[in-house]
């Protein structure tokens, strides 16, 4: 036992009578530690050491075939009262769902060892960070928390008796005396619960060893529990990566950003730019904390220190930053194995060896349409091996933020960039974020799939009382002319014969220069209905003259399609009733006017 925290004691003593593991080993996030974890996973069969000269210090997991992703049908919010979790959230009642878990973690660890995890999000001692502990009975839950978070010892040293936000964890797989254990064990789907109870600010997550269902840091606390928590104090916690950014002067600033999944989150946080002079640095790739400052500007820390990535299309040409912070000292789950104990992925940039076995453990055959990697296959990688990685990364303080970025992908309509007219007008723009879906992704209906704040699966209550959460900072915040500026952006327009207008990737560094010199007030915006949208010459498109860039195509703003357009917000705005903010339905009504 390494604490006198005696009510952390006592909650760990209760859960161990009820879950029974045969031992409780308590996380002191040392290097011995971690090795001696990982010696055991390889030497059961649970994962494989990759080729130490290719990928020094890696591991390779094969999850279950069922548990390969977050389930969002299997997701809870047990606030209360049912309206408090909105109807974006699945309910539960959180007596119910506590007396179902109750049942399902009694005798859960049977045969496991109980791990106990203290882990800061965010840098150690910031004040913005907070402490969590989580209880796992899976070893591989504890090597990725301590890549993804600040774990060990420290933090109960910096806890003191202070409070922590409790964190349980079951595989939900108990071992019987004698039984053999899984490779990856988990319940089957019907008794997966990752349920959150933000009034009591606790998680309890049951039967999936999967990211974001089990490495409870994650969504869970710095986005579920915190945005409550958030809420609550007056601060932001948001599904957003943080990048610094500094032009050819040398001056800096920080911009965070937040898109729905798939829109390449990740490639932004890290992005080379293609024009000269121009630097990106990335202080995180998903989440952001913010609070005022002093000085009255808003400050953001990353709360990870670490990065989970889809490793699928990563590759030098699309990510080399991303490909560099996975070199080494990182875990690979669910991607493709080659013959040499390396990894390999879909558009990883080069074709699969003969010999290569697939995530379901099976010979690759590129001729059969089966990937090799599933397509959310992941790379858990330390944030400190990103060559990028900004040097204030972990400064306590935070660092602060000059605009905010939101975005979709958007094959019609929606310009390539444009300003919110102030604060409020920017909070509408985030609460109508989404991207367009095709009918041939699974069980969605096509046409824009909204994705406010792309905090839909993540937000820890009513996502109408969010939405007045950022419309409150505006009005609490200290200094109002020292709020960051919010952008739209939209890198994913096509032409008549569905070609993408714009380049992207390395390019979209000409996007964010002019939000950079609309934060600086040194370059000029036309006002049109839907916001500020650069002036044609304003693009800085130099160097990209073989390409024909169609920036008038990109940049038009259709008061016929935007007609349309203000249809579809109505019906989503319709789906949070009364408890969406008057601010926002005015806003709606006030688009709607500058279309007359
Ligand atoms: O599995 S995670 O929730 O960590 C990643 C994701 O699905 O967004
Ligand atoms: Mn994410």
């Amino acid at each position: 036992m390494i604490t006198h925290h005696q009510k952390l004691t006592n909650w760990v003593n209760e859960w161990a009578e009820l879950c029974q593991p045969e031992k409780i080993h308590w996380c002191d996030g040392s290097e011995a530690e971690n090795q001696s974890l990982l010696d055991e996973m390889v030497a059961s069969g649970v994962c494989i050491k990759l080729n130490e000269a290719k990928r020094p210090n890696s591991y390779y997991f094969q999850s279950d075939p069922s548990d390969v992703a977050r389930v969002e049908n299997r997701t809870f919010i047990c606030s209360e009262k049912k309206e408090d979790a909105g109807p974006t959230n699945n309910w539960a009642s959180p007596v119910e769902m506590k007396e179902t878990l109750k049942k399902l973690f009694n005798g859960s660890m049977r045969g496991r060892t109980m791990y106990v995890i203290p882990f800061s999000m965010g840098p150690l001692g910031s004040r913005i960070a907070h402490i969590g502990i989580q209880l796992t009975d899976s070893p591989y839950v504890v090597v990725n928390m301590r890549i993804m978070t600040r774990m060990g010892k420290a933090v109960l040293n910096i806890l003191g008796n202070d409070e922590f936000v409790p964190c349980v964890h079951s595989v939900g797989f108990p071992l019987e005396p004698g039984q053999k254990d899984k490779k990856w064990p988990c319940a089957p789907i019907e008794q997966k619960y990752i349920s959150h109870f933000p009034e009591t600010k606790e998680i309890l997550s049951y039967g999936s060893g999967y990211g974001g269902n089990a490495l409870l840091g994650k969504k869970c606390f710095a986005l579920r529990i915190a945005s409550y928590m958030a809420k609550k104090q007056s601060w932001l916690a948001e599904h957003m990566l943080i990048m610094g950014i500094t032009n050819p002067k040398g001056i800096k600033k920080y911009f965070a950003a937040a898109f729905p999944s798939a829109c390449g989150k990740t490639n932004l946080a890290m992005l080379v730019p293609s024009i000269p002079g121009w630097k990106v640095e990335c202080v995180g790739d998903d989440i952001a904390w913010m609070k005022f400052g002093e000085d009255g500007r808003l400050y953001a820390i990353n709360p990870e220190a670490g990065f989970f990535g889809v490793a699928p299309l990563t590759s030098m040409k699309t990510n080399p930053n991303a490909m560099l912070s996975l070199k080494e000292n990182s875990i690979f789950t669910n991607t493709a194995l080659t013959p040499d104990g390396d990894i390999w992925w879909e558009g990883i940039g080069y074709d699969a060896p003969e010999g290569t076995i697939t995530w379901t453990n099976e010979k690759y055959d590129p001729k059969v349409d089966k990937p090799a990697a599933h397509p959310n296959a992941r790379f858990t990688a330390p944030a400190s091996q990103c060559p990028v990685i900004d040097p204030a990364w972990e400064d306590p303080k935070g660092v602060p933020i000059s605009a905010f970025i939101f975005g979709g992908r958007r094959p019609t309509t929606i310009p390539l960039v444009h300003e919110a007219f102030d604060w409020n007008h920017g909070v509408f723009l985030g609460s109508i974020a989404g991207s367009e879906v095709t009918a041939a992704a699974i069980g969605l209906k096509a046409g824009v799939r909204r994705d406010p704040f792309a905090m839909l699966p993540f937000t820890g209550y009513n996502m109408a009382d969010y939405f007045n959460n950022w419309i409150k900072t505006g009005e609490v915040a200290p200094n109002k002319n020292a709020l960051p500026k919010i952008f739209y952006v939209n890198w994913f327009r096509k032409d008549e014969n569905s070609k993408w207008l714009w380049p992207g990737f390395g390019d979209n560094i000409r996007v964010l220069k002019w939000i950079f010199e609309r934060c600086e007030n040194t370059v000029k915006a036309v006002r049109t209905p839907i916001g500020y949208l650069p002036s044609i010459e304003s693009i800085d498109i130099s160097g990209l003259e073989k390409q024909a860039i169609n920036l008038s195509r990109l940049l038009s703003v259709d008061k016929d399609v935007w007609k349309e357009e203000i249809a579809l917000i109505k019906e989503h705005f319709a789906l949070f009733g009364d408890r969406l903010p008057i601010e926002l339905k005015n806003q709606l009504i006030a688009l709607e006017n500058r279309f007359q």
